[in-house]
């Protein structure tokens, strides 16, 4: 899956990605400040993460465009410190939302490690526009809560598919499991055709075209079942 890690200039995106990669990841930047994008791949709980850093400077805005097309979920890094960088912040919020309207989206309060760090009450009261979406305390320089930051991506990607996931489980590796799903879900080739390529872009899926069967990956079955523990 896709997941795009944007924000306001500073507030920790590539190193966060750096951090993520044990230092495997790809930067294009000048100077420290990212003039292209971060790339870096991640394997969460066995399921495979694309990582795509944004610039965060105003006048990037045509490449957070570009990186944005397809994610399937958003990272939103504040700098918990540095309320000069609010109101760019705000300004790169209302610009991911206008290009990628309803993502599942989760906001890392970076930087926590630092004595003047905002706690995430304190971001939610003085970044009205966060309201309503989940703010982990993350330090992306000392690796600190970057585990639960990624585990609770994850979780809101699983469940806002899991509707769609259960149905396909139930005739992952059954004999003629597409025919079956197709009368289950009442829907027609195409349709199944295209959630099944979509599902298999991901790498969440395999499918068998010539046998008409596929089989959903081992570990996002196992996602799927373990109890769907609150995370907040
Ligand atoms: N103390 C502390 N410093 C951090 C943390 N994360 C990033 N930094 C520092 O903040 C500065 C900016 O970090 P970057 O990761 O380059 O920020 P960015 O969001 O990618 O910035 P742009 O590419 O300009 O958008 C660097 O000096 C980092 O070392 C953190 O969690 N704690
Ligand atoms: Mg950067």
């Amino acid at each position: 899956m896709k997941i795009l890690i944007t924000g306001a200039t500073r507030a920790g995106k590539s190193t966060l990605i750096r951090t993520l990669t044990n230092g495997k990841s790809i930067s294009v930047d000048k100077h420290g400040t990212t003039v292209a994008l971060d790339h870096g791949v991640i394997t969460v709980k066995g399921i495979k993460l694309y990582l795509f850093g944004t610039p965060g400077l105003e006048h990037f805005s045509v490449l957070r465009k570009i990186l944005s097309e397809g994610a399937d979920g958003i990272i939103f890094v504040v700098d918990s410190e540095d309320r000069s960088k609010d109101s760019l912040a705000r300004l790169v919020w209302r610009e991911i939302s206008t290009l990628a309207p309803s993502i599942p989206c989760i906001v890392a309060a970076n930087k926590q490690d630092k004595p003047n760090a905002r706690k995430p009450s304190d971001l939610r009261r003085e970044l009205r526009f966060l309201s309503g979406v989940p703010i982990i305390p993350t330090s992306a320089k000392d690796n600190f809560n970057l585990n639960v930051l990624m585990n609770s991506m994850l979780n809101i990607l699983i469940g806002e598919l899991s509707p769609l996931l259960k149905k396909i489980e139930k005739y992952s590796g059954v004999k003629e499991g597409i025919k079956k799903i197709m009368d289950d879900m009442k829907l027609d080739f195409a349709k199944i055709k295209s959630y099944l390529n979509w599902l298999e872009y991901r790498e969440l899926v395999e499918v068998n075209w010539d046998n008409g069967t596929y089989t959903m990956k081992r570990e996002l079955r196992e996602l799927l079942n373990s109890a769907n523990q609150p995370i907040f």
